[in-house]
């Protein structure tokens, strides 16, 4: 392949300049190569970079069109500006030191007039895609299909009232497999964008959640039949685009998954926002997923506490993530997961080096909160404390109880002749809470 022409032509390769550097261009906490039981730091973080937020988002809102513009933007042939677009993107990704990106279909290859010419030009740019690959050492962590943009998707995609439309999503998705494993994804994801509805009045609620499990079985089916063996991921949300969203959360997700009898097939893709628009925190859908073994990939990013939506910003809270990581850490770490920078630049955040100064940020706070992790696992304190807190469970009746070998009439002879009033301990929140303080804070 000949060598492209430089597209960030005044940012060089970052490097990792530890804590005390004041090049806001490099690395303070994320040193790619840092070997740490046996294993580089980019082993154990997996970074990600999305396509679709960092390659083909414009900053546009509901008030107003995009303000980021790049200059491989220009020209009138839709394939061949998808082309340069995507090596500007693999030089973003080498310079950042991301092993991994994600994209949807249409990310990377514009959408044509038929279903028959949009995969022609999907072809086209997942051939250019396999070459990058090839020169980079770049993987695929996963691939997606975007099944609500267009307009025929307004009412759903597997959960559309139209069995056309169904069956274009198949289509679809069918494609997506295929070009996902030719690049050798790790995974493939379903988001259910528009899987949900905005009033009952016209919604069956039960044909689409039958209709949805459907598909998610088709989807099984064939990925056995083409002998693709990466891992399918659920990316719960609770609303937006859709007011009621089938796949609210994790909790939600694992009920669907477990009545439709796909609980073996699938894993969860959590993201941080999607965590807070449910009302939750992300260590808890984290901590959700990890219980039923069904942790699977992450979406790394923040909302904004005042606003009521996907804001996908640039998570630097390095107080959260250490709590994420120890959770994470605690379950076995993302298997063929990662973390997906499923983030985007502010409005009016046009220069291409706000590019690099969010993910960098970004791949600190997840390195330096990684780090804390390990510090609070390998120091045993918290999780001494959570053991002792259960440890009545561990003996005697306690222990009959978790082996299911007492019933009620058991445990009424033991309180009434041998227990009788418990005596309560504290929670040690407060204590806790301070104890937290003085990893993250040192
Ligand atoms: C949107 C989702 C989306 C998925 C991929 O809120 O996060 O970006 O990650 O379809
Ligand atoms: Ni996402
Ligand atoms: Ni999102």
């Amino acid at each position: 392949m000949k060598k492209a022409k430089a597209h960030f032509p005044k940012i060089r390769r970052i490097a990792y300049e530890g804590p005390a550097t004041s090049n806001a261009l490099a690395f303070r906490y994320y040193n790619p190569d840092e070997v740490i039981d046996g294993k580089t730091m980019s082993a154990h973080l997996r970074f990600s970079v999305a396509y679709w937020h960092a390659f083909r988002g414009t900053g546009a809102d509901p008030f107003g069109p995009g303000t980021i513009q790049r200059p491989w933007e220009l020209g009138t042939d839709a394939v061949s500006v998808a082309k340069v677009r995507m090596d500007a993107a693999f030089e973003f990704f080498q310079k950042i030191r991301a092993p991994f990106y994600c994209f949807h279909d249409r990310d990377i290859a514009p959408e044509g007039k038929t279903l028959a010419e949009s995969n022609r030009n999907l072809d086209k740019l997942v051939a250019h895609a396999k070459d990058l690959q090839k020169a980079t050492g770049l993987k695929l962590l996963w691939g997606t299909a975007n099944l609500f943009s267009n307009r025929r998707y307004m009412c759903g995609a597997a959960t559309n009232p139209d069995a056309h439309v169904f069956a274009y999503a198949a289509a679809q998705v069918k494609k997506a497999l295929d070009v996902t494993k030719a690049l050798g994804g790790q995974n493939y994801v379903f988001w259910g964008g528009r899987e949900g509805y905005e009033t009952l009045l016209n919604t069956n609620l039960k044909r689409e959640q039958d209709h949805l499990a459907a598909f998610l079985h088709m989807a099984v089916d064939y990925a056995k039949s083409i002998g693709f063996k990466g891992q399918f991921l659920i990316e719960p949300k609770p609303k937006e685009p859709t007011k009621h969203q089938y796949d609210f959360d994790v909790a939600a997700g694992v009920a669907f998954l477990r009545t439709y009898g796909l609980e073996r097939n699938f894993k969860f893709n959590i993201e941080t926002n999607h965590a807070t628009l449910a009302g939750h925190t992300f260590q808890h859908e984290i901590e959700t997923a990890a219980a039923q073994g069904m942790l699977g990939s992450i979406d790394a990013n923040a909302g904004d506490e005042l606003l009521g939506w996907d804001t996908d910003q640039f998570n630097t809270n390095v107080k959260e993530l250490s709590l994420a990581m120890v959770s994470i850490l605690r379950a076995g770490g993302l298997g063929s997961g990662g973390l997906n920078f499923d983030a985007k630049l502010r409005r009016p955040s046009i220069d291409p080096e706000d590019l690099f100064h969010a993910h960098i940020g970004g791949m600190d706070a997840y390195a330096l909160a990684f780090k804390i992790a390990r510090e609070i696992l390998a120091d045993g304190k918290l999780s001494g404390f959570l053991k002792d807190r259960y440890a009545s469970f561990d003996t005697g009746f306690g222990r009959d109880i978790e082996k299911k070998r007492v019933g009620f009439r058991e445990l009424n002879q033991i309180v009434l002749h041998k227990l009788g009033e418990p005596k309560p301990r504290s929670g040690k929140q407060e204590y806790l809470e301070n104890l937290l303080n003085t990893y993250i804070h040192r």
